[in-house]
């Protein structure tokens, strides 16, 4: 059975996506429970609902669209991605493994196929963390490393909180419920582009991810003297803002200094108070992201800006709060899964490459209660969360069948073996 993707399609449909946006085109910005993120919504359920699928969403917005297997009472296989887009980003990130998965349950409903577990699209809310400052909020709470506690406590920059949002969305089910119980899947796969230039620089055209790198982020806050640019002299200042750049310096020469090339770091957010030119910043609020597919190392930086910040705040008589937003750990994909993904690219023919995702996904927290693994397509120069994201539309289509594949073998797999049999190539 070959599924048949219509990749025009696709295109359409990325496109059409892509005009709910609160910046405008190439630049795409689609915030939580904004309005063009709504739009986007509303949007997606049309096309679940003109494919058959049976939708339902929960209190945080996530969006399940499902197509009922011939046994329906067996855990589903679920794939899905989400739609919010940081601001000023591209129109390919999350979006083409939500469209790119509607698009597998088409071609595998044109060839005929009948499920026999329940194949699932899942959209999430939130991966994004730009509204409520933590990525993957959505598959978070439904992989329950999210409580409804934490979740109540979560306000957006102009102090609203998520409570409040989301019920002004509609999104007005417990949070309680929100949680998958233990096995509601019986896998999930994500189709994504690699934002990462490995694919297209090695000529490869899929990457089939087996581990995702272990992202950290934390907030600090500086507390200064301002006053008059002209009138305090430089020995009397206490500058939240020079504090900021020696520790902004620090976090780049811990993550450099790590001793490998899979440590990232990134101060990526820097808010400033009075933020006027001719006052002596009082306030700084930095963002700082820090990631490495080993856990310890990336600990190991996190504890030396900690220990940065300090010496730079003790030294200039800043006072500072270090908030830890989050850390997680990395993810292995189930080799169950990763066997799946390997049979159907080579039912597709398509050569494909074993590789590690530095971004983090949905599927980070699926892992933890589903067997998981990831797709990826190449994306031109590797560029992404920058408007001239670009994937290319033959590229998206191959993704789309492996994963069309890929789901109708673990749509009729057995359930899950005790043990996790590590993946060898000639399997
Ligand atoms: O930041 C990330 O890795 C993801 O794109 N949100
Ligand atoms: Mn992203
Ligand atoms: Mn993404």
């Amino acid at each position: 059975m070959k599924p048949q993707v219509q990749s025009e399609r696709i295109v359409q449909e990325l496109e059409r996506l892509a005009e709910f946006s609160t910046t405008p085109k190439p630049a795409i910005t689609r915030v939580l429970f904004t309005p063009p993120d709504l739009e986007a919504r509303a949007y997606l359920k049309e096309l679940c609902a003109e494919a058959g699928l049976l939708i339902r969403e929960d209190g945080l917005g996530n969006l399940f669209a499902r197509w009922t297997g011939s046994a329906p009472e067996l855990p589903a296989v679920a794939t899905g991605s989400h739609i919010d887009a940081i601001p000023y980003a591209g129109m390919y990130d999350g979006t083409v493994g939500v469209l790119g998965g509607l698009e597998a349950i088409r071609a595998l409903q044109r060839a005929g196929f009948q499920p026999r577990r329940s194949i699932e699209l899942v959209v999430f809310t939130a991966e994004e963390p730009t509204r409520f400052g933590i990525g993957c909020l959505g598959s978070r709470a439904l992989a329950g490393a999210l409580s409804p506690e934490a979740l109540h406590l979560l306000k957006d920059s102009e102090g609203r909180s998520l409570e409040e949002v989301r019920q002004e969305a509609g999104y007005t089910e417990p949070l309680e419920e929100v949680r998958l119980p233990e096995g509601y899947y019986s896998a999930f796969v994500e189709l994504h582009i690699e934002q990462g230039p490995v694919l297209e620089q090695e000529g490869v055209p899929l990457g089939i991810v087996t581990a995702i790198a272990a992202p950290a982020s934390l907030r600090v806050t500086l507390e200064g003297e301002g006053g008059h640019a002209g009138t305090v002299l430089m020995p009397d200042r206490r500058d939240a803002l020079c504090a900021a750049a020696e520790i902004i310096l620090g976090v780049e020469a811990f993550a450099r200094g790590s001793g490998s090339i899979n440590t990232v770091a990134t101060t990526g957010s820097c808010e400033v108070y009075p933020n006027a030119v001719n006052s002596v910043p009082s306030r700084v609020v930095l963002g700082i992201d820090v990631r490495d597919v080993e856990q310890a190392r990336r600990d190991q930086v996190v504890r030396n800006i900690f220990q940065g910040i300090e010496q730079v705040c003790t030294r200039r008589g800043i006072r500072y709060n270090v908030e830890v937003i989050n850390v997680d750990p990395p993810t292995k994909s189930s080799s169950e899964v990763l066997r799946a993904l390997v049979e159907a690219c080579s039912e597709s023919a398509v050569r494909f490459k074993l590789m590690v995702s530095r971004a983090y996904h949905d599927a980070l927290f699926m892992a933890r209660i589903a067997p998981t693994a990831m797709l990826f397509v190449p994306c031109r120069g590797g560029v992404s969360h920058r408007p001239d994201e670009y994937a290319a539309p033959e590229d998206i289509a191959r993704g789309v069948e492996v994963l069309a594949r890929a789901l109708a073998k673990l749509s009729y797999a057995e359930e899950k073996s005790p043990k996790d049999e590590p993946l060898t190539l000639n399997d």
